[in-house]
């Protein structure tokens, strides 16, 4: 008879719980408000080159410094770049010309030639380095180099 007892006040703890928990993933749904926001956002990524974590640095910032970029992220292995902006902010050009502005090359604006010189010498990519890349091979930047 205890045992039944025992298994019945489990059952019931059980059903307790399970009746707390749910109400919680209905409070979990009221995103609506963000995703009004987010439909004037555009996201797109272009490739840029660069060799290193203060490339990554500069670059990011240049295009963070564009009013209406939310976010910028440049991929060191990829060589390419990640932005959500703002369109009624802003442009893609925009965001292209404040990179290059920073001393480097985008897939459609070449980097400027005085801002590069000023890059420390680590930072110095090679103008021939291939944008966009898959990723996929990590052994860095000797594939491009033409032995
Ligand atoms: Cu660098």
């Amino acid at each position: 008879m205890k045992r039944i007892v025992l298994s019945m006040l489990v059952l019931t703890v059980l059903a307790f719980t399970a009746c707390k928990q749910e109400p919680k993933k209905e409070a979990g749904l009221p995103d609506n408000s963000e995703t009004g926001k987010n439909l004037a956002m555009t996201e797109v990524s272009f490739g840029v080159r660069g060799n290193c974590g203060m490339c990554k640095n500069t670059i990011e910032s240049a295009a963070k410094a564009v009013n209406g970029v939310s976010k910028a992220v440049w991929d060191v292995n990829k060589k390419k770049i990640d932005v959500s902006f703002n369109g009624a902010q802003t442009d893609l050009m925009a965001i292209h010309n404040a990179i290059a502005a920073s001393g480097y090359d985008t897939e459609k604006v070449l980097g400027s030639e005085e801002a590069y010189k000023n890059l420390p010498g680590c930072c110095q990519y090679d103008h021939q380095m291939q944008m966009n890349q898959s990723g996929e091979s990590t052994s860095q930047d000797h594939s491009d180099h033409n032995h």
